[in-house]
C-alpha cells in the first residue's frame, strides 16, 4: 500500500470510528486529523479517490445518525446556530443546506442568522444576539482573524461550544493551549493555501508561464482569502518569468473588482492574468476583462463555483475555478458540534476538500454537483 493509500484507508477508519462513538482519533502528530493531512499531500491526483471516500462517509454518517441520536442525544434537543460570513453569498447558502441536512438527520434545531455584508462590524452584533439566545453550539465563519476573538470568547465563557467553519480566528490552530484564540473546538474548511497554489499553477500554464498577473482580493485580515493569496504568491515565486503586481482589494464588491481590473490593465497593457480569490472577486475580474474587450488576452483563474463562473469557464471567459465543498463544511460543522455535545472528542481540524473545475470537466456530473446553490 502506498503512503497515500494508507492515509486514505486510515481516514476511512477515522470517520467510521468517529460515528461509532469512539473517543479518540489518530492524528498526524500535531493534533491534525489524517483526513486533512492527506488533502495536503496531492489533491489533484487523489481527488477522485477522496470524492469516493466522501460519498462513502456521507452514507456511513447518514446510517449512523439515528443510532447516535438514540445512544447519546436521547432526551435533549440541541440547538446549533450557524453564523455565515454573509447571508446572500451562494457559498454560505450552500453551506446552510449541508448544515440543515445534518441537523435534520440528527434531530437538531438549526438557527441560520448572519449579516448582509462580509464585515466584522456587522457580524459581531449578530453574534451577540445569538449568544443571547443561548444555543448549545455556534458554528461561525469569522469575518476577521483578530476582531472576532474577543466576541467569540464571550460565547465560550457562556458555555457555548464554538466551532469555526470556512474561516478561522488567530492562526487556526485550536486546542493547542497556546495563544488567546485556540479555544474553538474545531475548524472545518477547505485548504485555502493549497487552493491558491493550484490557481497559480493553472494561471501560469494559461499565460504560457510569462507575463504580469495580480490577485483581486477582498480585504486583509480574512483567513481564507489571505491564505489563498499567500498560496498563489508562494507558487508564483517558482515561475521566474511571471511578475505578480500589487493586490487589489475590492471589499467583496464585484463592481469594484471589475473597475480595478480595468485600471490595472490601463496601467499595464501587457497584463496577462488575474486571480479572483473569492466568488465576488472572481466574478468582478471576469466582468472587468469582458468590459475591457480583453477576453482571451487576460486569463482569469477563479475561486468558488457559482453557476455563472462555471458558465464562463464553458464559454472560455474564465480558465478554471476551485469549487469548495460548502455543503460538506456545513454538514461536518453540525456533525462535529453534535459529536462534542454528546460527549465525543472531535478533531481540531477537518478538511473538506475541493474540486478543480475547468473546460475539461465542467459538464461532468461528478463535477457539476459541486456548483453552488443560488
Ligand atoms: O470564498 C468564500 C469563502 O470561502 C470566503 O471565506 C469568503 O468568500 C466566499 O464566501 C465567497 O464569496
Amino acid at each position: 500500500m502506498t503512503p497515500v493509500r494508507a492515509r486514505i484507508a486510515d481516514s476511512k477508519w477515522h470517520v467510521a470510528n468517529w460515528v461509532r462513538g469512539r473517543k479518540n482519533y489518530p492524528s498526524i502528530g500535531d493534533g491534525r486529523p489524517l483526513g486533512c493531512a492527506f488533502i495536503q499531500l496531492n489533491p489533484l491526483k487523489i481527488m477522485k479517490k477522496w470524492l469516493g471516500i466522501f460519498v462513502l462517509t456521507l452514507s456511513v454518517l447518514a446510517l449512523a445518525a439515528p443510532v447516535s441520536t438514540r445512544a447519546a442525544g436521547a432526551g435533549k434537543k440541541y440547538t446549533i446556530a450557524l453564523i455565515p460570513g454573509l447571508t446572500t453569498d451562494a457559498f454560505y447558502i450552500t453551506m446552510h443546506k449541508g448544515a440543515q441536512a445534518a441537523a435534520d438527520a440528527l434531530g437538531v434545531d438549526l438557527i441560520f442568522q448572519g449579516a448582509p455584508d462580509f464585515n466584522p462590524v456587522q457580524q459581531v452584533p449578530v453574534l451577540n444576539a445569538i449568544i443571547g439566545r443561548k444555543p448549545d453550539a455556534i458554528l461561525i465563519a469569522p469575518t476577521d482573524k483578530t476582531q472576532l476573538i474577543e466576541p467569540l470568547k464571550k460565547a465560550a465563557a457562556a458555555g457555548i461550544a464554538v466551532i469555526t467553519v470556512d474561516t478561522f480566528i488567530g492562526d487556526g490552530h485550536y486546542q493547542t493551549g497556546k495563544g488567546d484564540a485556540d479555544f474553538p473546538l474545531s475548524y472545518v474548511a477547505s485548504d485555502n493555501v493549497l487552493g491558491g497554489q493550484i490557481a497559480a499553477r493553472a494561471l501560469a500554464k494559461a499565460i504560457g508561464d510569462k507575463g504580469k498577473v495580480y490577485v483581486s482580493n477582498v480585504k486583509p485580515g480574512i483567513s481564507t482569502t489571505d491564505q489563498r493569496e499567500q498560496g498563489f504568491k508562494d507558487e508564483m515565486k517558482k515561475h521566474s518569468n511571471i511578475t505578480v503586481l500589487d493586490t487589489q482589494f475590492n471589499d467583496d464588491d464585484a463592481n469594484k473588482a471589475a473597475s480595478q481590473l480595468q485600471s490595472v490593465y490601463a496601467r499595464n497593457p501587457d497584463l496577462a492574468g488575474v486571480f479572483g480569490a473569492n466568488l465576488f472577486s472572481a466574478l468582478g475580474a471576469a466582468t472587468g476583462v469582458k468590459q475591457a474587450n480583453a477576453t482571451g488576452k487576460i486569463k482569469v483563474a477563479a475561486f468558488d463555483a457559482p453557476k455563472s463562473i462555471v458558465d464562463q469557464i464553458k464559454s472560455g471567459e474564465v480558465e478554471m475555478t476551485i469549487a469548495q465543498h460548502p455543503a460538506e463544511i456545513g454538514y461536518y460543522g453540525v456533525l462535529t458540534a453534535y459529536a462534542h455535545l454528546t460527549g465525543q472528542s472531535v478533531p481540531p481540524l477537518i478538511g473538506t476538500g475541493f474540486t478543480v473545475i475547468d473546460k475539461s470537466n465542467a459538464d461532468n456530473p461528478d463535477t457539476k454537483k459541486f456548483i453552488y446553490s443560488d
